[in-house]
């Protein structure tokens, strides 16, 4: 620790903090813009700046590190005039259509704006550079008229998901963010992960809104709508109601969708105990075939979509299990149509995702068991957030209320699968028991929970070893395969999912900000949610769910039969 001055006062902070981390232990919060921790400590916005005694100018606290009696102040005049002169060179080329934009009342800027007293718009008028849209991509939409250039979008790409697919284009007054040779979204090698998006601090970037799709849907008199609600939305929707991080609220989510208007109400975490009955089962076959190991995980479709476009040579060790939001919709436009005697042509699924690659996966070929595409439409945890406040429901104020059934009620395994290393417990739940051919007290494989990038671990079932290992982030993909492909490691099962830390923090997850996200574990304490779930449930193991073994037992035989695959399975292309 070491003594530090901020206004006056004497704080002590951990040696080798930032100014900004040192003031922010001490409840002192210094405004930033391009700050991100970790991977865009860039000091070039300069909203961050601070005197520091001795020091011939303003430093940028997000770089500038501590030492013992520093001296510091934050909110001098000197401090404040050269912030709000930082706003407004922003400002006056930023497009100032607040009123309408997608993140009035999350914006960053917008905040910081009104903090500083930056009021007289007109002022700031002049030349300015007109940008298109980019509209090209299923997931999202860029508006460079709307960004700061505070690179926080290019550094998740490329430093988070190691794909790089978007940079500075051009110099000076025409610099724009872009990707190679002004090619549009749809044009590169993105996989729709969406990182970009939860980290713009403006309205830049953001999800490509289908929620008319969906009101339009509740208003057609022959549709039957179903929406289903993904693993970890229910621990992440209410952050969009000002709820702490962490809290689960799917009682309230259930209700919110009720009201909206659906005509059932069902969990893809049951989807997600199918998608566990089939990714053992093809395991164990593998297991039986001598491969080809390791076995990839295939929910993700940033994952699958980054195995497609960069690694086609490992689309035979991809699982060919559909995503759970995939397996939902085909087992509503088969089973549950004929079970309710409704044409599947009638029926219009809904996917509430944490996810904008889930966009792009809806739209994806041999995904459509009945004749018409599994699911109809994904909307993000944000689109949902959005029609909640449209529809004029007060969501802290409702009432829990469950699931309709048959497809809403879930194991404690279809819970976990939001979190990284989730699908693998789950899986391992299910293969050791299937192994063993009878029921096993075993039901926590605590080695693959946590945030670590990359995680491993090696299980003994029933006299054989298993080598599993566990990636979250392309980033951290990348590694994992890199010791594969090199021969330095050899599994025999790998989870990857698309986002660091898995769907609790996908790129379609509530936006938070910077002041929020450099300071907070939303990772942990998202999927900490989930884990206390799965620990509360009755049965944990997706073998164990009666609505599973219903529904194999009366339509798809048995796990990895031909009409399970036909149904439940799917391909890829490189
Ligand atoms: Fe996920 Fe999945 S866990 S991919 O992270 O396998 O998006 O939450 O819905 O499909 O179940 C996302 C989450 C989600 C699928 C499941």
């Amino acid at each position: 620790e070491v003594m530090i001055t901020i206004n006056g006062k004497i704080w002590t902070a951990p040696e080798g903090s930032t100014i900004l981390e040192a003031a922010r232990i001490n409840n002192i919060e210094i405004p930033t813009l391009c700050f991100l921790k970790e991977i865009n400590e860039i000091g070039a916005c300069r909203m961050c700046v601070v005197e520091v005694k001795g020091a011939r100018s303003l430093v940028t606290a997000c770089v500038y590190p501590i030492s013992e009696g520093i001296e510091i102040t934050t909110n001098s005049k000197k401090v404040f005039d050269s912030r709000k002169t930082t706003l407004e060179l922003i400002l006056s080329t930023h497009e100032r259509k607040c009123l309408s934009c997608i993140r009035s009342g999350n914006c960053e800027l917008q905040k910081l704006c009104k903090e500083f007293n930056v009021a007289d718009e007109d002022y700031f008028n002049g030349e300015n550079c007109e940008y298109e849209f980019d509209d090209s991509a299923v997931h999202m939409v860029r508006n460079n008229n709307k960004c700061i250039l505070c690179r926080r979008c290019v550094a998740a790409c490329s430093k988070w998901q190691a794909v790089g697919v978007i940079g500075p284009n051009n110099r000076g007054f025409k610099t724009h963010i872009g990707s190679a040779y002004e090619q549009n979204l749809s044009e590169v090698p993105c996989i729709s992960c969406g990182q970009c998006i939860v980290v713009c601090p403006t309205g830049a970037i953001h999800e490509k809104d289908q929620t008319q799709e969906v009101w339009d849907a509740l208003e057609d008199p022959r549709k039957h709508v179903i929406v289903q609600t993904a693993p970890s939305i229910r621990v992440t929707l209410g952050e969009a109601f000002h709820l702490p991080v962490g809290t689960n609220v799917e009682g309230k989510m259930v209700a919110a969708l009720r009201r909206i208007g659906f005509n059932k109400v069902f969990d893809t975490n049951v989807a997600a105990d199918f998608t566990i009955m089939e990714e053992a089962n093809e395991f164990l076959e593998r297991v039986s075939n001598n491969g080809p190991f390791p076995m990839f995980t295939s929910c993700s479709p940033g994952w699958v979509k980054y195995c497609e476009s960069y690694h086609p040579e490992l689309i035979p060790n991809l699982s060919t299990c559909k995503s759970p939001q995939q397996m939902f919709g085909a087992l509503a436009k088969t089973w549950y149509a004929e079970k309710e005697g409704i044409e599947p042509k009638d029926i219009f699924v809904v996917g509430i995702m944490p996810c904008t690659a889930k966009k792009f996966e809806v739209t994806r070929e041999d995904e459509a068991a009945a004749g018409y595409s599994d699911c109809d439409v994904a909307l993000t945890t944000r689109e949902l957030a959005r029609m909640i406040d449209k529809a004029g429901i007060r969501f802290v104020d409702l009432e829990d209320e469950t699931f309709d059934n048959p497809l809403g009620e879930a194991t404690g395994a279809g819970y976990i699968f939001g979190a990284t290393g989730g699908v693998m417990e789950a899986a391992l739940r299910t293969a050791a028991e299937t192994l063993a051919g009878h029921s096993l007290e075993q039901v926590e494989f605590t080695e693959v929970r946590g945030m670590s990038g990359i995680k491993e671990a090696t299980y003994e079932m029933s006299g054989a070893t298993v080598n599993v290992a566990v990636a979250s982030g392309i980033g951290n993909a990348k590694k994992l395969l890199k010791r594969i492909e090199s021969g330095e490691k050899a599994y025999h099962f790998v989870e990857i999912m698309g986002c660091p830390g898995g769907c609790i923090n996908g790129g379609g997850q509530p936006v938070q900000p910077a002041s929020v996200r450099n300071f907070v574990d939303l990772k942990t304490k998202r999927a900490a949610a989930l884990y206390s779930e799965d620990k509360d449930k009755g049965l944990r193991k997706s073998n164990e769910s009666p609505i599973v073994q219903k529904i194999y037992q009366e339509f798809l035989e048995k796990p990895g039969s031909l009409k399970a695959h036909h149904i439940l399975h799917t391909s890829y292309r490189d």
